[in-house]
């Protein structure tokens, strides 16, 4: 009789094996479902607009052994991955077999309401944690996540513990390119992220070529440096069963120096392309004869293509190996297109297998005609053990791996900072949020800032003192136990509600991509409030945007911004930001002229950010300081405001002129209005608060009253009904001029913008607003110009 100890040896064995067998036929099934679901949107759904459907075959194959393993063994629920982008099909048919999608979705792969091309939090139905598409944002995101993961957790909120998760990154091996990652893994490092794996798709393609042999060993050095550990799966463990022989190290050899073209090439050519250059290779390599002359052409082909990243058994070892939460990056080799006749084809990125090739590879792959979407056809296995597997798969145990948590209660007045002077709205911002830090409620708990080291300059500084830095290790602030004065205390700790990044903007998006889901993906919500130089949300537009489409909910602060920066020059002077508040879905823009503004729009800002159906909140603010308007925020001003636009001078019916103003340059608007009511008597001063709310608000009136809802009136309509019929609007703004003229539209009357519209150079105010033609004398220019061509 055997001991317990071999029968256990031996039982384990056997499940290993059989777990294996279920694995490799989840596998083919992904592959099947992936690629036909393509070939379905391409070939066979019917196309009204001629326009080539696409999707991504060949990338698919190359992450489909890793992709399964992870879903079907690797992952668990408090685990969050952001899947390489044009891996989606493989991701939906994974949710699929999982019973998390629909047939119906991967038949309208990338039609209207169907499984999207890219993965996406918003718009698909299979609970995508992180979106992707645009290359190296969801793998930096993962970081980012890590860290605000850490965040909650350290707080310790609630009394309930924050699981820990893995988050995922299977990443394409191009998207290192993409500088966002290097930055990532830098500012990464520097906050000592745990618990973060990036699984590179190493199949040394990209989209228009095969990547260049010198980035070899290059990327492992570029992980290590950042503190990561990283994991290189190269063979598969045939392969490395061949290396064993008597003559393997000279085929390892082989394999090692084939250069990526030729190695691409083979692949795609299969058994005799391999066997033909082998063969050249005798000469030098003798002991590469045994492989050329014992193994039949498919044989060679599947020996030299067995790299490590599509054997489940290797895969399976390597994940499991894992043990600690260092950031790993898994290096794991591939094949673009393996199992498919595109493999290995330097083309293959947008490459679709023609009809035939389908019919081939459904052969191959066993599938019945007829039964092509059917989960369980043409497998060799057993079903219902495959069946019974699934239900058992840790992933998908649990009902959603969406967190909803409850809304934290905003104020109902954020009070505006005491002062008789005059004073920016920067400076107030500032202010408004020390006030907060002062305050012992769940509020100011939940709020979390951060900015990409502008921190002191953007006016965070108050708040950080009070509130201090987070930080995983408890740090002194050095200056201050040596006793050296500063304003500033920086105290790190992981109570500190203050996330302080290095420059780079992409970072400082993603983060707050990643602590405004933390409600969805942690359960536990956040009130961030990213500040930065208004210039630079251009620096990270693509992350900005990619965090508003994943509809993540923060507070973004523009500060300073404009030419009013003045003598910070041209480099730094934003006029288009007005246009990025007005256009940016999920991202509802302000740019106030006044503080009891500021504080009615910040408060608004809290609860809108916690809203079902809000949003991101972005305010443009300014170092200019303006005299303020005394004056009680009434309920009606208070609505106005959060509107977008009120009446600062009202006009006397049938006025024939209105200054309509935006932001810092107020004070020009106000000192022109003085003058021009010597002429034009009753003329108004419309204060914009937000363009971007206002035009909103126009666009859905004229909507409703073209489907016949004509009582529907916009605010912006209604503010300027009391104008004579063919009075002339002046709107002036320190940004782009188009971002105020469409109210010339809105209003059927002729509009004289006034704005900036080339980029600029260093001066003080006066002679800037001169010069770009938005001060006083330039809005008075523009109203006389309106007045004679009436
Ligand atoms: C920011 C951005 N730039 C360009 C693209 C277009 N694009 C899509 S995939 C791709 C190449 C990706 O190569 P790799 O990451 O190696 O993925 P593979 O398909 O080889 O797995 C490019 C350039 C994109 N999606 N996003
Ligand atoms: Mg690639």
């Amino acid at each position: 009789m055997s001991k317990p100890a071999d029968r256990n040896k031996a039982d384990a064995t056997a499940n290993r094996a059989r777990e294996l067998e279920l694995l490799g036929a989840l596998e083919r099934k992904v592959l099947w479902l992936s690629s036909w679901m393509i070939h379905n949107a391409n070939h066979l759904r019917t196309n009204r607009d001629g326009l080539k459907v696409g999707g991504h075959q060949a990338s698919s194959a190359s992450l489909t052994t890793l992709m399964t393993a992870l879903y079907f063994n690797i992952l668990r629920p408090a685990d969050r991955v952001a899947v390489k982008p044009h891996a989606s099909p493989v991701f939906h048919a994974i949710q699929y077999l999982l019973g998390r999608q629909s047939r119906e979705m991967l038949f309208d792969f990338r039609a209207l309401g169907g499984a999207q091309s890219y993965p996406s939090r918003t718009k698909d139905v299979d609970e995508v944690d992180f979106s992707t598409g645009s290359v190296g944002l969801g793998v930096a995101m993962t970081a980012f996540a890590a860290l605000v993961q850490d965040y909650v957790a350290m707080k310790q909120w609630d009394g309930d513990a924050v699981p820990t998760g893995r988050m995922v990154a299977p990443m394409g091996d191009a998207e290192p390119d993409e500088g966002n990652v290097l930055e990532a893994m830098l500012e990464g490092w520097k906050h000592d992220v745990r618990n973060t794996w990036w699984i590179v798709d190493y199949n040394r393609q990209s989209l228009d070529s095969v990547i260049t042999d010198r980035l070899f060993g290059r990327l492992d050095d570029i992980f290590r440096t950042t503190g990561w550990r990283v994991v290189t799966l190269k063979y598969g463990n045939m392969l490395q069963s061949a290396f064993a022989t008597s003559d393997g190290e000279a085929l390892r050899r082989w394999i090692d120096d084939c250069p990526n073209s030729l190695y691409s090439a083979l692949t795609y050519k299969g058994g005799p392309g391999w066997r033909e250059h082998l063969r050249k290779d005798l000469g030098d390599v003798p002991g590469l004869r045994p492989i050329v002359e014992d193994y039949e052409d498919r044989e060679l082909h599947d020996l030299m293509t067995n790299l490590g990243g599509h054997d489940m058994a290797a895969v399976l070892d390597c994940f499991q190996s894992i043990e600690g939460d260092e950031p790993t990056c898994f290096i794991a080799y591939t094949v673009k297109g393996k199992e498919l006749p595109l493999a290995g084809h330097k083309d293959n990125h947008a490459g679709l297998m023609s009809p035939e090739q389908m019919a081939e590879f459904q052969t191959r792959m066993g599938v019945p005609q007829g039964d092509e979407w059917e989960p369980m056809a043409g497998l060799d296995v057993d079903v219902e053990e495959l069946q019974q597997f699934l239900e058992r798969v840790p992933f998908a145990q649990g009902p959603s791996r969406r967190h909803h948590a409850a809304t934290i209660a905003v104020p109902a007045q954020l009070s505006k900072p005491a002062t008789d002077k005059a004073i920016s709205t920067q400076e107030a911002f500032g202010r408004i949020l020390f006030d907060i830090a002062a305050r012992d409620d769940e509020f100011a708990r939940r709020i979390v800032t951060t900015s990409p080291d502008v921190t002191v300059s953007t006016n965070l500084g108050g708040w950080v003192n009070r509130r201090g830095i987070f930080d995983r290790h408890p740090r002194e602030d050095i200056f201050r136990t040596e006793k050296v004065v500063s304003a500033q205390r920086w105290t790190m700790h992981p109570d500190g509600q203050h996330i302080e990044l290095g420059i780079a903007e992409n970072n400082l998006f993603l983060t707050l991509a990643a602590l405004g889901l933390s409600h969805s993906l942690f359960g536990k919500r956040l009130l961030p409030i990213g500040t930065l130089y208004d210039p630079f949300v251009s620096r990270g537009l693509d992350a900005l945007n990619y965090a508003c489409y994943q509809d993540a909910r923060f507070m973004l602060i523009g500060t300073p911004s404009g030419i009013t920066l003045a003598p910070e020059g041209g480099a730094h002077q934003s006029i288009s930001t007005p246009l990025i508040g007005l256009a940016q879905d999920g991202l509802s823009a302000f740019e106030p002229a006044f503080i009891d503004e500021l504080a009615e729009i910040m408060r608004w800002g809290f609860d809108h950010m916690q809203a079902e159906d809000g949003g991101s909140v972005y305010l443009r603010l300014t170092t200019r300081a303006l005299a303020q308007p005394e004056r009680a925020m009434t309920p009606g001003l208070r609505e106005e405001i959060m509107a977008g636009a009120y009446w600062l001078r009202p006009p006397q019916p049938g006025a024939e002129l209105a200054i309509i103003c935006c932001g810092a340059v107020t004070a020009e608007a106000m000192a022109a209005h003085d003058e021009i009511l010597e002429d034009v008597p009753g003329a108004g001063l419309l204060i914009v608060t937000s363009p971007d709310l206002a035009y909103r608000d126009w666009n859905h009136a004229w909507r409703h009253r073209a489907a016949g809802r004509y009582e529907a009136r916009s605010h912006i309509g209604r503010l300027l009904d009391p104008l004579a019929p063919d009075a002339a609007l002046v709107t002036v703004i320190d940004g782009h001029p188009a971002t105020l003229s469409w109210l010339g539209s809105a209003s059927r009357r002729r509009v004289f913008s006034l704005g900036v519209e080339k980029f600029g150079q260093s001066g003080d105010i006066q002679d800037l607003y001169r010069v770009y033609g938005i001060d006083r004398n330039a809005i008075l220019d523009a109203c006389a110009a309106a007045c004679l061509s009436r």
